[in-house]
């Protein structure tokens, strides 16, 4: 017995005591597939600056290169999302079979409506209706595209809002957006899903058009059930319970997908799990729990949930970054996986305060490593996928494509 088979040994050992099965919780781990964004891999930076860095990809086929990377060490992320138009191809027949060429599929289509001039005051909500038609036909657009490539998701997120008192009126903006949305909506094939994300503030300030769950949840209800709520976990003030939010959506099987990254920038560009990982491990301890429901369409919303990452990191190597995040997700899904529901239920029905918090926290606190080289072993992947990308050439073969890359 070499050392991590002992290590393992030990570890299915103690999970034993506690009452977890392993076989159960290493399918589950098996499953798990993490979308990582093209975005992800271009040039970024903050709204004072876009640093241009040396290897970055010049195009979506060179993005989707890097994503393969991310792929080929993890085993996690065997779907990519784009974002229109800055991934415009003029084929994307071609995309498509160039991303299956590298062992990857296009995943959500990301409608982008903040890029042109025309949509400084709002896109979908613009006053003025030849804005809003061009917003409206770039969403139709989309579908188009998503149609020809096959994807299932098309991922919703408006930088539409105002930035003083009496600027728009809020309740025809309201009216407005859902003209859109519907007109989307109604665009979609039956085996389609649009996933409505929300963001409090930012690139507007006084009020935005799609500001929280709520809204994004009115709308996903008024369309039907094809449409469902983006939880962005970045996009929440600081102190909001997430995994409460996530929770209630599942119950109302609205929960379609997530953006996973930190809160602490408020957006896009930190790794997910570095600064709050129990808040994490506690988002993916109400989906697993959520999972053993006696309701199938609950199951099946869990089943459904799209994990992405969003995020664009601006000071550190993309491709590890990217590595990192996935790596911490993975953590913390494991974790949760080791909850013994049956002791929470039972420390909740003694009404054990502490005895039900314990339960939760004791999964936390188990060291999943052994775990997760049993995983990883079982797919012939590597035990330490930063280290074997690290290892690799790759991060010195790109540096060839220069300076200058695409952004975003
Ligand atoms: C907006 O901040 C957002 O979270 C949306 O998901 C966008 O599509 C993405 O970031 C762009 O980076
Ligand atoms: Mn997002």
């Amino acid at each position: 017995m070499n050392v991590s088979d002992r290590a393992y040994a030990l570890f299915e050992e103690q999970q034993r005591a506690r009452g977890i099965d392993l076989n159960q919780v290493r399918a589950q781990l098996q499953a798990l597939a993490i979308e990582t964004p093209s975005w992800g891999y271009g040039d970024s930076g903050t709204r004072f600056k876009v640093f241009q860095k040396e290897g970055v990809p010049r195009n979506p086929y060179e993005k989707f290169e890097d994503a393969a990377q991310v792929h080929q060490v993890t085993g996690l992320c065997p779907s990519v999302a784009i974002h229109i138009p800055w991934d415009k191809v003029d084929d994307y027949s071609k995309l498509k079979s160039n991303a299956e060429g590298l062992g990857l599929a296009i995943g959500a289509v990301n409608p982008n409506l903040f890029q042109e001039d025309e949509y400084m005051l709002g896109s979908v909500t613009n006053a003025d209706p030849a804005i809003r038609r061009q917003a409206t036909d770039h969403l139709l657009a989309c579908v188009d595209i998503a149609k020809e490539i096959g994807s299932r998701d098309l991922s919703l997120w408006f930088a539409d809002g105002t930035n003083y008192p009496g600027q728009g009126d809020i309740r025809k903006r309201k009216a407005w957006m859902f003209e859109a949305l519907q007109a989307m909506y109604k665009a979609m094939t039956p085996s389609m899903r649009m996933l409505i994300e929300y963001k409090f503030f930012e690139p507007a300030f006084y009020h935005t058009d799609l500001a929280d769950w709520g809204m994004a949840y009115n709308y996903a209800c008024k369309l039907g059930p094809q449409a469902q709520v983006l939880v962005d976990t970045g996009h929440h003030a600081q102190g909001t319970n997430v995994e409460h939010i996530v929770a209630y959506l599942i119950d109302e099987q609205k929960l379609g997908g997530f953006h996973f990254n930190s809160r602490k920038y408020a957006d896009d560009d930190l790794i997910v799990g570095s600064m709050n990982p129990y808040e994490l491990f506690l988002i993916f301890y109400q989906i697993v729990s959520a999972a053993n429901d006696d309701e199938a369409a609950i199951r099946s919303t869990v089943n459904n949930i799209a994990y992405m990452i969003d995020q664009s990191h601006n000071i550190e190597q993309k491709i590890p970054a990217m590595i990192r995040s996935v790596m911490n997700v993975q953590t913390q899904y494991a974790k949760a996986l080791l909850v013994n529901h049956e002791e929470v239920a039972e420390a909740q029905s003694r009404q054990d305060v502490l005895g039900a918090e314990h339960a939760v926290r004791s999964a936390y606190e188990c060291d999943v490593t052994p775990l997760l080289h049993a995983v990883r072993e079982e797919r012939g992947l590597p035990l330490d996928p930063m280290q074997a990308y690290l290892s690799s050439s790759y991060g010195k073969d790109i540096l060839a494509r220069g300076r200058g890359g695409a952004s975003w």
